[in-house]
């Protein structure tokens, strides 16, 4: 199973995306709202529990000073995907180096600005170096993805390019 954890309420909307890969995906996960500014205490017992629960990789999004992903890190041993939220002050770079820069010893695995299906499929794939059936399953995912480019294509050439304005 993979854990989602966010800083706030306001970052559902790109964390959401993460869940609906992994709905997709067929993946099971729990999805926490848990700050480290704000309640570093729980943040502890929620990475505890996915420890005991054989959680193989979290999804950790935040925004700002975003120390979430990385605090996660530093207390559950396996990979982190760390989710930069785009702000209206500095635009997401906070949130992004905050989240990437990470000191040696505790990386965290950082996905662009806002980039919550990105952050699903990389923890699917995670998942997918030792479980072959999600492995298919994001084979057959990219086959859609393909599909749909080529899609685009046609309608390009058969319908021009006024088509798509
Ligand atoms: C971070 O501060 C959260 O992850 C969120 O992106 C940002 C703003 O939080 P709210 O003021 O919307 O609760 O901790």
């Amino acid at each position: 199973m993979v854990g989602i954890v966010m800083g706030s309420d306001s970052d559902m909307p790109v964390m959401s995306k993460a869940a609906d890969i992994l709905d997709e995906l067929k993946i099971e996960y729990e999805m926490r709202i848990i700050s480290a500014h704000r309640n570093p205490d729980v943040l502890e017992d929620f990475v505890d529990d996915m420890k005991k629960r054989d959680c193989k990789v979290i999804i950790a999004g935040a925004g700002k000073a975003a120390a979430l992903p990385g605090v996660v890190a530093s207390i559950f041993p396996l990979p982190v995907v760390g989710v930069p939220m785009k702000t209206s002050d500095l635009g997401g770079v906070d949130s992004l180096y905050s989240i990437v820069q990470m000191p040696p010893g505790v990386p965290v695995a950082t996905v662009g600005i806002g980039a919550g299906a990105n952050a699903g499929l990389l923890a699917a794939q995670i998942l997918a170096t030792f479980d072959k059936n999600v492995a298919e399953r994001i084979d057959e995912y990219r086959a859609k993805q393909r599909e749909s480019v080529i899609k685009k294509d046609e309608k390009l050439q058969k319908e021009g390019r006024k088509a798509f304005l």
